[in-house]
């Protein structure tokens, strides 16, 4: 998610996990969109021991998630008002007087423009909108623009939404405007997701950047590609997701190699991915399990895990660490890299690469920031990008003293509703993400005995007033329908969740969450909006499908599902 590169030049984690370990009793961290203790244990711990010796802990979620429990102030504001919830948040800091006018006025621009519409968010505007009551909102500002050092820290619910660039942009207004940014312990920092997405991403699995974000707009960048490779290379910024979807819909995208992904279960309105991934002319899938996705393809390659291969994985602080082959590879399966060596040269380009090793040189020869990295560095630990060469210790702070646009860009944000919203067909709000023991769509984790076993099937958290009024207890069957399909699920009733919030894990291919949610993009990024849509929920009666008995049920479910 690139949407910090408007505000700052990049898009990354600005300071080090390790900060966290040395914030004190006058700093403050603030907490949003992100359920760190679940999804990011070993940051949500250190978050939680910096709490325990007295740094302030500001929690902005829907749901009351473990970091919420700890928090000083915790914000339950409605999902999709984020960019409220941080307007009203600077208009106090502003209003009284707390905002960081040196840094303001020597590293950023734009602030005027800001202003301008911040001062329409009054803490009562900003109630009205987000339902958290405004003596919070005032609170948490205080906290917020009075500590030493602060650091925003968010993930998916910031991201997830048709404002999700709005959301990003928001969350650096109000670190820039304390003054926040290019110092220890402070910063915007993205929790990134996967164990190497930031590596992906940094090697230009992206489709407008060669590596290390270098634009392939670029001519400059687009020769050095060429002579390098020996190839003619496109300067068109290529297609995301929803508009490979949209291509495939309209005969334009005609084969499809999808690589470590199982969209089958993880993209939004998957019977709509369904339908497109079957209208293609050829579809690959290279995984390591044979996943609801390489069922449909005509082509399964079989990779192997991280545990049977070398290489690097850059962390969510962009620390480049080795990973080394502990286990050797089963079956026929290959690692990715000798996969895509192989298809490459099946394809007439030779490619006569002998090692992760020697891919790694070739990239660090053409990607200014990954330079000064080598294997023979990496053997002495990781090291954080930019690294311009082998003399270089790396950066864990990135925009001290300046940032890499130049000034930092205040940015003015109106705010704007989710794209669907309850009404008096789909009366309750839907949100989904993830619980501690299972990940993403299930092919490892529900393979994996200990961590199935604790939590081996899906559910729906309902709050108790919503239960009650639809009749339902704790651990019924239940049907959940939005306007894109329909599943079946056990009701967890509980007050995780507001009156009116309901929410789904997209763990369990049984009760697949996507079946539900809505496709509706974030204009700029293309990310859907996972955290927003409407639902309603009813409990599960047989006689609706003219089944007497459950196992007649049992079968006739799965065309439920599809309606
Ligand atoms: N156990 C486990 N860990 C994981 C993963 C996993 O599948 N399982 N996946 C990894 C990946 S790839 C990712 S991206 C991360 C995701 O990590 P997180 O983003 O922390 O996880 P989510 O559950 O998607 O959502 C986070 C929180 O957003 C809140 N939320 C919903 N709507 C809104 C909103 O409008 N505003 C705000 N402020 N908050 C909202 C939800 O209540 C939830 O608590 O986790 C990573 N870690
Ligand atoms: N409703 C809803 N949907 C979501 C989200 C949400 O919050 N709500 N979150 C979104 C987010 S943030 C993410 S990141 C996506 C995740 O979506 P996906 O990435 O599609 O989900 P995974 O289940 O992690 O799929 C990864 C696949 O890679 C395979 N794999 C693992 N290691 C290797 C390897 O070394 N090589 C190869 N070739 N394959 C490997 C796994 O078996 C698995 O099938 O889901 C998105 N979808
Ligand atoms: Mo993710």
């Amino acid at each position: 998610m690139s949407g910090l590169g408007t505000a700052f030049g990049s898009g990354a984690m600005t300071n080090s996990i390790h900060e966290l370990d040395e914030m004190g009793p006058k700093d403050a961290i603030f907490a949003i969109g992100t359920n760190t203790t679940e999804c990011h244990p070993i940051i949500g711990i250190k978050m939680l021991k910096a709490k325990e010796r007295g740094t302030k802990l500001v929690v902005a979620d829907p749901r009351k998630t473990d970091v919420a429990l700890h928090a000083d102030i915790w914000l339950r504001h409605k999902p999709g008002t984020d960019v409220a919830l941080l307007n009203g948040m600077s208009y106090v800091i502003l209003t009284e007087g707390l905002a960081d006018e040196a840094f303001i006025a020597k590293r950023t621009e734009n602030f005027e423009a800001f202003k301008e519409v911040v001062m329409k968010f009054t803490p009562k505007y900003t109630s009205s909108i987000t339902k958290v009551p405004a003596d919070k909102i005032i609170e948490a500002a205080r906290i917020i623009a009075k500590a030493d050092a602060a650091a925003l820290y968010y993930t998916m619910g910031i991201t997830q939404h048709t404002t999700g660039v709005d959301n990003v942009l928001s969350t650096a207004n109000i670190m820039m405007l304390t003054g926040n940014i290019g110092k220890p312990k402070g910063g915007v920092n993205p929790l990134r997701g996967q164990n190497n997405v930031q590596g992906a991403c940094d090697m230009g699995a992206l489709p407008n950047v060669y590596t290390g974000y270098q634009p392939v707009t670029n001519p400059d960048v687009k020769a050095k590609f060429e002579k390098a490779w020996n190839a003619q290379l496109s300067d068109k910024v290529g297609l995301n997701i929803p508009s490979i979807l949209n291509a495939i819909e309209k005969d334009e995208v005609k084969m499809l190699y999808v690589f470590g992904e199982n969209p089958m279960r993880s993209d939004p309105d998957i019977n709509h991915v369904e339908h497109c991934l079957k209208h293609l002319d050829f579809l690959v899938v290279q995984d390591i399990f044979l996943t609801e996705t390489a069922k449909v393809a005509d082509v399964v390659l079989p990779g192997v895990s991280y545990a049977e291969k070398d290489g690097t994985f850059s962390s969510t602080d962009r620390t480049v660490q080795r990973i080394r082959k502990a286990v050797e590879p089963i079956g026929n399966s290959l690692p990715d890299w000798q996969i895509l060596r192989d298809i490459m040269n099946a394809m007439d380009y030779p490619a006569d690469y002998s090692s992760p090793e020697d891919i790694f040189d070739e990239m660090r020869s053409l990607t200014p920031s990954y330079a000064g990295i080598s294997y023979k560095r990496l053997e002495d630990g990781g090291i954080p990008w930019p690294c311009p060469n082998e003399n270089h210790p790396g950066t864990p702070i990135l925009h001290i003293g300046k940032f890499s646009r130049g000034l930092g860009k205040f940015s003015p944000i109106e705010y704007r509703e989710p794209a669907e919203l309850p009404d008096k067909e789909y009366p309750l709000m839907l949100t989904t993400g993830r619980i501690v023991t299972q990940y993403h769509t299930g092919t490892m984790t529900r393979r994996c005995w200990g961590l199935n076993g604790a939590d081996p099937e899906g559910f729906l958290e309902i709050n108790p007033e919503d239960a009650k009024s639809l009749n339902i207890e704790d651990g019924d069957e239940i049907s959940v329908t939005t306007r894109r399909g329909s599943l079946i699920t056990k009701a967890q009733v509980t007050t995780r969740v507001p009156e009116g919030l309901t929410f789904i894990t997209f763990h369990f291919t049984e009760s697949p969450a996507n079946i539900l949610t809505n496709s509706a993009p974030d204009p700029v990024t293309g990310t859907p909006e996972f955290k927003v849509c409407s639902v309603k929920v009813k409990k599960l009666d047989f006689s609706d499908f003219g089944c007497q008995k459950r196992k007649i049920f049992r079968k006739k479910s799965k065309a439920f599902e599809r309606k």
